[in-house]
């Protein structure tokens, strides 16, 4: 395939092979190391937002409905019909880290609860086996291809690949860039109020939250990890600590840990905002590593591994219970509030449990991987007035799915509001009315976990995984296989074609910054 040069994103003079960033092609390493090197910005000067530019955005103030101003006018209650979001988002979450999913080892009574109360998704998946490109995708109800961010970035800026490997990954933004229309940019439009608070992990500080439609930032940079759970936040024997915008550590003290504190900054939030309609995006550091946790839930889980439950690691266990514990905080305060009724609640994780700390059997593998370990997500919605206690749906959507659900929530026309790679699953909770589609993954990076890049794609119940390092493709039928253990590609291999030509074909037609061979023979087909 071949990488489309220029002006795909409209942007005058743009070339992929004009991108200014110095690759890295060591073999070592992807996740640690020194300070961010100077970095190329692209495209929007990078102070300031460039949003609601081009035809879509084009007098979109003018357009919205009274009701919408009226709500914005902060007289009287909110709007009802058009509820508060709060959505809570777990970094690395594995499918089976709740008890709700099946886990008899974690322990996560009020995400049960909040499961049991609301719709279950048995078949969820990020859009990316790794964070920030499934992070892009849920902000903006794209295909992290389609927004040309694939890969996630890194302690040292950019992926490293493999000199000798046999592509050259994409040269992609390694941020969402201005143009794109975030969730908290349409809500904005909707008259919400909206926090972002915890992880960003969606590029350097011009691209961080306040610059892509959120009011509020607590915690939210440019990479995917604290340097350490507790306060101060940081290892001081270590060269890479990044500050934490706008969390206050004047009252803080040792012991403090960042779960419990974001969950304090959500419930202020909360609080300051319960007479008007508002977008929580509650964004937990937490499962990812380090792995920290306070002690005495550590050692709840230690002696349960020691009298005989099977678990990898006991402060794992600890760190998913730490975060059941704040949404129970949250839950309490709506209740508390008496807005737990017009709130819904989301509860998703931005790719697959590392499964060097967590156990995502059935499913294969883990984060950063293709296989269903690495995409297949946990997904708990409760919409008061229409989810129905103990609702399941067992219909694959994405993430990407919740842009479209949550701009509806917020009275917004889909028209101005597109998400090309979503839809709404509120539509699954209503009435159960879907189509199948086909799901799309492109990640031609060597992730830290799998060093394995390629593509994918779901249709009609087959997963074909095109493998691009070494050249090729598995297949898989996961309504009887969840897996991955036996590949059919051999055995119906007309099948396995008709899928790898869907998913190419929708590479060359939606990506623009594509993977290129590394042989020197100057033959650009991965
Ligand atoms: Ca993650």
């Amino acid at each position: 395939m071949e990488t489309l040069g220029k002006d795909f994103f409209g942007q005058a003079g743009w070339t992929h092979r004009g991108f200014p960033v110095q690759l890295d092609r060591s073999r070592n390493g992807t996740s640690s190391g020194g300070p961010l090197p100077e970095r190329a910005r692209l495209g929007a000067p990078p102070n300031r937002k460039r949003w609601l530019s081009a035809n879509t955005r084009l007098g979109l103030g003018l357009l919205l409905s009274l009701s919408v101003l009226a709500a914005c006018s902060g007289s009287g209650e909110p709007d009802p019909a058009r509820p508060n979001v709060v959505l809570v988002l777990v970094d690395d979450l594995g499918w089976m880290d709740l008890g709700c999913q099946g886990s008899s080892f974690y322990e996560t009574p009020r995400i049960d609860a909040l499961a049991a109360d609301g719709t279950r998704f048995t078949q969820a998946y990020s859009n990316c086996p790794v964070c920030s490109p499934s992070r892009a995708a849920l902000m903006s109800g794209q295909n992290p291809g389609r927004v040309g961010f694939t890969g996630h970035i890194t302690a040292i800026g950019r992926h490293r690949y493999p000199e000798d490997g046999t592509i050259v990954p994409p040269n992609d933004f390694m941020h969402l860039r201005h143009e794109v229309v975030t969730l908290a940019e349409a809500l904005r439009e909707a008259g919400y109020i909206s926090a972002s608070i915890g992880k960003w992990h969606l590029g350097d500080e011009p691209y961080w939250p306040r610059a892509q439609g959120f009011d509020t930032n607590v915690a939210g940079h440019t990479h995917g990890s604290p340097s350490s759970y507790f306060f101060p936040y940081q290892k001081p024997e270590q060269t890479w600590n990044p500050d934490m915008p706008n969390l206050d550590l004047s009252e803080s003290a040792e012991g403090e840990y960042l779960t419990d504190r974001l969950t304090d900054e959500a419930l202020a939030f909360i609080d300051a905002n319960q007479h008007r309609q508002f977008f929580l995006y509650l964004s937990h550091y937490a499962v990812h590593t380090p792995l920290q946790a306070p002690q005495d839930l550590i050692g709840k889980y230690q002696a349960k591994i020691a009298a005989g439950a099977s678990g990898k690691s006991a402060v794992y266990a600890a760190m998913v219970e730490t975060v059941d514990h704040s949404v129970g905080r949250v839950l309490d305060k709506l209740q508390e509030l008496e807005i737990d009724e017009r709130t819904v609640i989301v509860i998703a994780s931005d790719n697959g449990g590392l499964d060097s700390v967590t156990e995502n059997a059935p499913l294969r593998a883990g984060k950063g991987h293709l296989y269903e370990g690495g995409i297949r997500v946990p997904l708990i919605v409760r919409w008061p007035g229409h989810t129905v206690p103990g609702g399941l749906v067992h219909e694959p959507v994405t993430n990407a799915d919740l842009y479209p659900f949550v701009t509806r929530l917020a009275g917004l026309d889909a028209d101005r509001f597109p998400a090309p790679d979503g839809r709404d699953i509120g539509r699954l909770i209503e009435s159960g009315a879907w189509e199948l589609r086909d799901l799309i993954w492109y990640y031609p990076h060597y992730s830290p976990q799998a060093r394995s890049p390629g593509a994918a794609i779901l249709s009609g119940g087959y997963k074909l995984i095109e493998f691009y390092d070494p050249p090729s493709v598995e297949l898989y039928h996961l309504d009887d296989d969840i897996g991955e253990e036996r590949d059919l590609a051999a055995r119906m291999p007309r099948k396995a074609e008709e899928l790898r030509s869907l998913l190419n074909t929708w590479i060359d037609e939606n990506v623009p910054i594509r993977h290129t061979s590394n042989r020197r023979d100057g033959d650009a087909s991965p």
